[in-house]
């Protein structure tokens, strides 16, 4: 009896990995049903925060394949795992139905335990139940080249299985998407009234570069902590304010779209995002403000503060004041919430970074004494309101020569006064056209500036918030508490 494992048991065990994974994927696209996916919110949550850091200051979105690719290596060793366990018992047992049978329903039930699908599921088992009696049924020692054959045979098998699998799965995440169809809908007229003052108060920029004054929907950023989003039916959704409060608040979402119902544009923008960089973005919003649900739970609590719970795992603290003109938002730019920006319900916290404005909200939670949230625990100091920032997006050459610099401001609720720019390193400074405007407290404006190059070796921009502070020129990164300085772009002709 032989239980040693050989190398074609290594062999087979792999391709039962792979394709277990594959499997997964042709039933379940990539989605939430697919193994690697919850496999891959673990990575997340137990990579270490220096690391975090890191990869988002240094990778930035390649991060996401990186730990994908690390997932998807989990999943095929796991798989692999169940494989040649079930390869052991058949030698064990002398019976090829039990080594398969074990494979089969371990890599099922890893599957089903971790996807919650059991039947999604039997796409994992069956491919490594199948490897395993392909690996299992060995000839006698004698006798190697049937063995070689079946090798070569079954990562033949395999590999055209994984290309089928690969465009089964295609066409799955397509038919997701389609049936979560964040269909469109004609925006309400209130909501049609304030894209188009956006629309009328935007400057005539020359360039492309610069979004309008309401950023549209496909192009506003996104961060998440998960490669893949909750989906939370409006039906199924509801948002409890628990803790240390007189009274527990329950709200699901038809009670709350019958509340007082507000537009207001709102910017967000990310700690985590170079001084320069692009995670800033503007919408209409569409919801009801969070104090008076805050107010009937009669909150208590020695620290004042709140830890806000979403259904995605994450979470975020911090001062329950910065509740009090807060927006409970199920509509951005008169489109049902999309699911990557929290669908059904998200809160929108006036000035504060972006990682405050929780999606997929699920719970507020009065605290007795302060705790770190998501981000905090990673080392990040991203709850408090935003810094003053000028960026410039865009540099096009215009009539006879000139050059047109233009990009967007914003200073959370501070507001934007004006935007400067200095030709000369900062000796100088000039005044930008500014966009008028929008009505609201946290919104960003569009600045332009037009300009004889001659000479110039670059252009410094900056801004000066409603309160008359000039953004600071200290030059810090973006972690932990976002970047500050003052964006200055060579002129090279
Ligand atoms: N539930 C949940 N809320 C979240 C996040 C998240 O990963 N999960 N990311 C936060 C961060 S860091 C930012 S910058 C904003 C981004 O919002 P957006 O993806 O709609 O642009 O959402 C915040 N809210
Ligand atoms: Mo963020």
């Amino acid at each position: 009896m032989d239980t040693s494992v050989s190398r074609t048991d290594l062999l087979f065990a792999l391709l039962a990995g792979l394709t277990s994974v594959a499997g997964s994927f042709a039933v379940a696209g990539y989605a939430r049903q697919f193994v690697v996916a919850p496999i891959d919110a673990a990575v997340v949550r137990a990579t270490p925060g220096p690391i975090v850091a890191f990869v988002i200051e240094n990778v930035g979105e390649q991060g996401h394949l990186l730990h994908i690719a690390l997932s998807v290596g989990i999943a095929v060793g796991v798989f692999a795992g169940a494989a040649l366990l079930g390869l052991a018992m058949s030698r064990r047992f002398d019976s090829t139905p039990l080594g398969a049978g074990v494979a089969g329903v371990l890599a099922w039930g890893v599957a089903a335990g971790v996807t919650v699908e059991p039947l999604l599921a039997v796409a994992a088992g069956v491919p490594a139940a199948l490897l395993t009696a392909v690996g299992a049924a060995r000839p006698s020692s004698v006798d190697h080249d049937p063995s070689r054959r079946r090798a070569i045979l079954s990562s033949a098998g395999a590999l055209g299985f994984l290309g089928v699998a690969g465009l089964l799965g295609r066409h799955q995440s397509r038919s997701n998407e389609a049936r979560s169809a964040d269909a469109e809908v004609i925006p309400s007229p209130a909501v049609q009234e304030r894209l188009r003052q956006a629309d009328d108060q935007g400057l005539d920029i020359a360039g492309d570069d610069v979004p309008g004054l309401v950023s549209e929907i496909g192009n506003f950023y996104n961060v998440d902590i998960n490669e893949f989003d909750p989906e939370v039916p409006a039906d199924d959704w509801s948002m409890s304010i628990t803790g240390e409060v007189g009274e527990d608040v329950d709200v699901t979402y038809a009670a709350l779209t019958e509340m007082p119902v507000e537009h207001r544009y709102v910017t967000l923008r990310c700690v985590g995002e170079q001084l320069n960089g692009r995670k800033m973005d503007t919408a209409v919003w569409t919801g009801t403000p969070i104090k008076p649900l805050v107010d009937a739970a009669d909150p208590d609590g020695a620290c004042g503060c709140v830890m806000l719970h979403a259904e995605d795992g994450y979470s975020v603290q911090f001062p329950v004041e910065a509740l009090e003109d807060g927006l409970l938002a199920w509509e951005m730019n008169g489109q049902p919430l999309p699911t990557s920006h929290g669908h059904p319900v998200r809160v929108l916290v006036p000035g504060h970074w972006g990682e405050t404005n929780v999606k997929w909200l699920s719970e507020v939670e009065l605290l007795e004494a302060e705790a770190d949230g998501y981000w905090e625990r990673r080392g990040w100091h991203g709850t408090g309101p935003v810094n003053t920032v000028a960026k410039l997006w865009d540099t096009t050459e215009v009539d006879d020569g000139r050059i047109e610099v233009a990009g967007h401001a914003y200073a959370g609720t501070r507001g934007v006064d004006r935007v400067e720019v200095s030709l000369d390193d900062g000796a100088t400074w000039a005044a930008a056209d500014l966009s008028e405007p929008l009505p609201g407290d946290d919104v960003w404006r569009q600045w332009r500036h037009v300009f004889d190059p001659d000479g110039v070796e670059a252009v410094v921009v900056r801004a000066v918030d409603g309160e008359g502070t000039v953004q600071t020129d200290e030059a810090a990164d973006p972690f932990p508490s976002g970047a500050t300085g003052w964006v200055r772009q060579p002129i090279d002709r």
